[in-house]
């Protein structure tokens, strides 16, 4: 089998370039499939190496080499366009890298439970500082006793303009998932996140057409997942696009986030512009017009609430990755 690589997005530049060109579609246990023109070939990640600044995550570009100890290793990992990365949930002063390349984030969330807005602000600040487009997928609209209207409010209130779907990934004839196999053109990739039993195997199943991926029943009581997915795996659909379906996201820390934050935030800050203090923090300053609008009933406090407590995890975190470089 020859694979062209380009309908896994490779870019003129990189195919003319030489050496066994491939790109990872999965990674596991310091193992990691790589599509090549030869198709896909189990890699290791350099041992010698092994303690390298950069781990090779699904999505990265990278220069395979035939060793006669190792059988194929990954030579080079090649620049990424940009990464989704959260703060490494076991330290937070580490960067964990969940997928590269990417050209569409789709946040999935199901309308069988609730959506806390906090929890909408913290993927978004994720999903936009990975550069990328970013889009929600509303899964399960056909639920009895289902939050549509309510989660689509929430979303509304928090970001306008963010395109919205909503689906039902059981039924292979709802118009809304041509609406975003649509978005997703061929050699565009895009990730799925969100948490566990959100159902982003089921789409990533709808979007191909078939039994692609695992799915798994969610908790009665709850609607919690079971953590059925447990890699990132890059899947190519039958139109051209390529799906990355992710594990469900136990904890959303973020990682270099303050761009994307101010985006999230994007009322607040607009608004600190008029705050006596070009550094306010909207806590006791005075003459601040975040404070004001509060006051007035303009702006939802708990939204400044999460904000500030946003904003303290990012400078907490701060201080904790500078004490441990200058140790
Ligand atoms: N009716 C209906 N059921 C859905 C839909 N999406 C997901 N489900 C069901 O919800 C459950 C969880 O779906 P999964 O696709 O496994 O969820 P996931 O987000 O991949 O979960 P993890 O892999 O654990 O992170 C399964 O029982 C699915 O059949 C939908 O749009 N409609
Ligand atoms: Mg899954
Ligand atoms: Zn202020």
């Amino acid at each position: 089998m020859t694979v062209d690589l380009s309908d896994y997005g490779a870019s003129e530049d990189l195919l003319s370039d030489v050496g066994e060109l491939g790109r990872i579609i999965r990674v596991d246990r310091g193992e990691c499939d790589v599509i090549s023109k030869k198709g896909t070939v189990r890699a290791v990640s350099d041992s010698s190496r092994s303690q390298r600044e950069v781990a090779p995550v699904t999505g990265d570009w990278v220069k395979l080499l035939k060793t006669p100890e190792f059988g194929n290793i990954i030579d080079e990992i090649l620049p990424r366009k940009n990464k989704l990365s959260r703060r490494d949930p076991s330290d937070e002063r580490v960067e964990q890298v969940l997928v590269s390349n990417l050209d569409l984030v789709v946040i999935v969330h199901g309308i069988d439970r609730p959506l806390p807005p906090g929890r909408i602000e913290r993927l978004l600040t994720l999903a936009w500082s990975s550069q990328s487009e970013v889009i929600i997928v509303l899964t399960k609209v056909k639920e009895k006793n289902g939050l549509l209207e309510e989660t689509i409010k929430t979303i509304e209130a928090i970001a306008p303009k963010i395109v919205t779907f909503a689906v039902n990934s059981a039924d292979s004839s709802d118009p809304g998932l041509v609406k975003i196999k649509d978005m997703i053109k061929p050699g565009c990739t895009a990730a799925l996140i969100g948490e566990s039993g959100a159902g982003k195997s089921s789409l990533v199943n709808a979007l191909i057409g078939g039994e692609i991926v695992e799915t798994g029943e969610v908790r009665s009581g709850d609607r919690r997942g079971r953590h059925t997915t447990v890699t990132r795996e890059i899947l190519l659909c039958p139109d051209g696009g390529l799906l990355v379906d992710t594990p469900g996201l136990r904890s959303v820390g973020m990682w270099d986030a303050q761009e994307s934050l101010e985006k999230v935030f994007y009322d607040l800050e607009e608004r600190s512009k008029d705050c006596r203090f070009s550094d306010c923090i909207h806590e006791s300053e005075p003459d601040c017009a975040v404070n004001e609008d509060v006051s007035l009933g303009v702006l939802d406090e708990r939204r400044l609430i999460r904000y500030r407590a946003l904003l303290k995890e990012l400078a907490d975190q701060q201080v904790k990755i500078s004490k441990r470089k200058n140790r």
